[in-house]
This record gives C-alpha cells, structure tokens and sequence, in this order.
C-alpha cells in the first residue's frame, strides 16, 4: 500500500468517517485517483474504508486498473449505471458517513448523486490537498527529472533562434523535444511572448515574429510520471538594450535574495516580501503584480502559497515556485522562475539551468 494512502487514511478516519469516496467522473478528480491508487484513468470511483481499498470503473479500464493499482477492482456493465454501483456499495458496507472532496466534483453531480444514496457527507477536500503538498523523496526525484527534461528542451529551443522566427515555431519545437525526451505531457501550455508580448505574463506563443534584441520570456514545463516542473527563462536574439539589462538585474537579485532566504518556518507572506520589497526599492514595485510563488506537484499550481494572502508557515517538503517578474506595459517583460524544495535550514533547487539573461 502507497504511503500517501496511509497518511491520507490516518487523517481522514480520525474524523468519525467510515469511507472515503474519490468521484473521478470524466477526468474530474485523475489527481487524486492517481496519489492514491495509481490508477490513471478519467472514469473511476474509489471507495477506501479502514479494511478494503475498492476501485470501481467501467470496461474500457478493467485491465488498465489491474495494471496500474492494487485497490481491489468491481467491474460493472449495463444495465447498471455507475452511480447505481457506487450507491449499492455504500448500503451493502453499511456506510453512514462518507469523506468526499466536493472541490472535484460539480455541485449538479453532487447534488443529484446524494439525493440517491442514504448517507451523510463529510467534505475532506482541504485535507487532501495539505497532506499532497509535502513532497516524499521519491516524489522530489520525479519533479526532477521532469524539470531536467524541460530544461533540455529548452536548450536545444534556444539552438534554432534567430531573428524573424515566429513565437509559435520556438514553442512548437520546444514541445515537441519534451515530448521526446520523454514526458508523459506538457505541464502546461507554453508561456512564450516576445517583446511587448512580454509584459502579459501569461501571453501564450503568437504568430509575431522575433526581433533581434527583445527579450523573450519563456514559461512552461514538463509532466513526468505524474508530476510536474514550471521554469521561467528570458533570452535575447543578439544584445538587448540597458533599460532591459536594469530590469533583468533587479528581477534576477529579488529572486536570488528569496532563493537564498526561503525556509521552513517562514510564511507565505513573508516570502513573497523579500522578492516584493527588494522591487520596490528599485523603483518597480507597481510592476510586480502577481505573487511569488505557488505549490508545485502533481498540479502546476497547489498549496502552498507564496504570497501577501498567505500567513501560514511553509513546511519541510514542501515545494514551491520562485518567480518575481517586472512587466512594462508596450515595451517588454522580465521573469525568473525556479522551482525549489523547502527544508529545515533554506530550500534545495530542483532546477539547475543558469539564471543569467540568455544571449543567442
Ligand atoms: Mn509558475
């Protein structure tokens, strides 16, 4: 049996539940299906009780079910419905209280599935997600390699750069190699703004051709066995400008300075504010108009937060992004984006590529 599901179990039944329920309906909750059971398939429900881990689905999973988890499978075919079974199995194990994450599935499901069944319902969304945001060792290794295969893509992205090659070919090609270096997917779709465009911090690849001296801002990342990397880098065709290099500098030192400072035991908020002020000093705190960070894990974004909202402490395991960004409006935009894990003393890259402006 999977630690996570341990530890999720140990949590979940110290609230006087009998089960826990995961609805997977069309993909809806693939993520906690896959931390708990393995299993990744879009169409599942998982029923755990303290003695039986039971996954029910139909039959274009039978055997993949069997292949990728452990859980104890109940088929079911027409005439029977899928939230017909899942009904049946709640009266036949005589279950009063059932945990469910109501954050994944639609109120119209919800609503409609427990005007059926003849129980009550205890939301345990909030727990799930605490406990997947500590990261074990294992998981940690797969975020690095997912984070070494981005940046390999990257790498050979920048070889095929030169003036008047459009943002959508640079990202095209750069998917394409995560792909082939072996990503199960993209972690995302592709972040890639050139010039102007790179003051929307989250302008996606556009048909506008680069030009000699814009710094083009680079988001995106690879998913690997289930988890994810999200990297942010800035390259320039030939020499940029200074008012670029200023920029540059001030986004490269707020992130550095929070790098070196992020520890177990700070807050969010605390976080954020070493990145936010240091850009506010320099003169471009209006510029900065997003947090520093976010969780990172089997979700591009999860908890924790590193941001002005968020005032509880990290936690040893914990991962995070670290991304400052300056955006000026009409000309260009500067991000730096590593992911980091949090210990006892500071934090540990997962990222290795060089922070410095990338010149091509
Ligand atoms: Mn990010």
């Amino acid at each position: 049996m999977s630690k996570h599901l341990d530890e999720v179990k140990n949590k979940i039944f110290e609230k006087n539940v009998d089960a826990l329920l995961v609805l997977n309906l069309e993909g809806s909750n693939k993520i906690t299906t896959r931390y708990l059971s393995g299993f990744t398939g879009t169409f599942s429900a998982l029923l755990i009780t303290p003695k039986r881990h039971i996954i029910i689905t139909d039959s274009r999973y039978w055997v993949q079910a069997k292949e990728e988890s452990d859980f104890e499978l109940v088929k079911y075919t027409p005439p029977k419905t899928f939230f017909e079974v899942v009904a049946d199995l709640i009266s036949n194990l005589e279950l009063r209280r059932v945990a469910i994450e109501k954050e994944r599935i639609s109120a119209a499901n919800f609503d409609w599935f427990a005007s059926k069944v003849n129980c009550e319902f205890e939301d345990v969304s909030s727990i799930i997600v605490e406990v997947r945001a500590t990261k074990s060792e294992d998981e940690i290794e797969k975020m690095k390699v997912a984070a070494q295969i981005a940046e390999e893509a990257f790498k050979k992205m920048l070889e095929i750069a030169r003036p008047g090659i459009k943002e959508t070919e640079l990202a095209a090609y750069m998917e394409y190699q995560i792909k082939l270096l072996g990503a199960e997917d993209l972690a995302f779709e592709t972040i890639l703004a050139s010039g102007y465009r790179g003051a929307l911090p989250h302008g996606k690849a556009s048909e506008k051709a680069v030009q000699l001296g814009e710094p083009v801002v680079v988001d995106w990342g690879a998913r690997y066995k289930g988890y994810n990397s999200d990297i942010t880098r800035v390259f320039c065709i030939g020499e940029p400008s200074d008012e670029v290099k200023e920029v540059y500098n001030v986004v490269y030192t707020a992130q550095k300075k929070a790098r070196e400072s992020i520890k177990a035991g700070m807050t969010g908020k605390e976080g954020d504010a070493i990145a936010r002020d240091y850009i506010a000093q320099c003169g471009y705190g209006e510029y900065f108009g997003h947090t520093l960070g976010h969780g990172l894990g089997l979700e591009v974004h999860e908890s924790p937060s590193l941001s002005y909202r968020y005032e509880k402490p990290l936690e040893v395991g914990q991962v995070v992004t670290v991304e400052p960004g300056i955006y000026l409006e009409g000309k260009f935009g500067i991000r730096i984006e590593d992911d980091v894990v949090i210990r006892e003393n500071g934090c540990d890259l997962i990222t290795s590529l060089p922070r410095e402006l990338f010149i091509v």
